[in-house]
């Protein structure tokens, strides 16, 4: 019975306590939201926890394997046994820290949803409609796209999302958001380039043969260069010139 006290209950409170220590991040700073942070910031969370209960009792287990192991025959079955108090601490105690840490990643996740599905006051609105097998969007002044906008940097866009014929759906992974476009429904996703730049979006629900061929980009640029891309695309329009195409 003399091994039973080298279990060591110091290193395993350590390592539990470890587990709540990169909680401390989530918080917003005020600035500009950037949902797109925050989730890599909570999918971070997630790996460093399930890495950190990894390390810790696969670490345990392999040596109290070693440590506790037969060294002859006859101790087969001889070895030291947990008391009572033991066994149900280490049953408990992982699994209430281990549910904290669960709630607490839920919750965290709550909020961001809540977030994402919370459009900024000031976000300007594109409304898209999907087809098979395009994508086309519409800026409600007149000037409209097809399988391509321009985002001003720094500005939340909602997307007023239908569908022409079958459901699709609209996924920017680079701002890991994804919504479903559906016929006779409204849904809707918002997010904010951070950066200027050129970003793919691509259909999320099989819709047809032409599903892998319907990839739309996003180019996001300054508002000044935003501004006077709309001004032009609205003289385009204007011009005598055949309407934009409009299925
Ligand atoms: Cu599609």
């Amino acid at each position: 019975m003399t091994g039973n006290k080298r279990i060591g209950w110091g290193s395993l409170f350590a390592a539990l306590a470890a587990l709540a220590a990169p909680a401390a991040a989530l918080a917003s700073d005020g600035k500009l939201p950037d949902p797109a942070a925050d989730w890599n910031h909570l999918f971070g969370h997630v790996m460093v926890d399930i890495l950190i209960i990894g390390v810790v009792f696969g670490g345990w287990a392999a040596y109290m394997l070693v440590k506790y192991r037969a060294t002859a025959p006859g101790q087969i079955g001889q070895g030291p046994k947990l008391s009572v108090a033991q066994a149900i601490g280490l049953a408990v105690i992982p699994a209430v820290v281990f549910m904290a840490d669960d709630f607490f990643l839920a919750a965290n996740a709550w909020v961001l949803w809540n977030t994402q599905r919370t459009v900024p006051a000031n976000a300007i609105e594109i409304r898209l409609t999907a087809n098979q097998f395009y994508w086309d969007f519409d800026y409600g002044n007149g000037v409209t796209t097809t399988n391509e906008i321009k985002v001003p940097v720094g500005q939340p866009v909602v997307m007023r999302m239908t569908s022409n014929d079958v459901v699709h759906s609209f996924g920017i992974p680079d701002f890991r958001i994804k919504e479903d476009a559906v016929p006779g429904r409204k849904t809707f996703l918002w997010f904010v380039a951070q950066k200027p730049g050129r970003t793919l979006a691509t259909c999320g629900e099989y819709c047809g043969m032409g599903h892998p061929q319907m990839p739309a980009w996003i180019e996001a640029v300054p508002q000044a260069e935003y501004d006077a891309w709309i001004k032009s695309q609205k003289h385009a329009s204007a011009a005598p010139a055949a309407p934009a195409s409009n299925s």
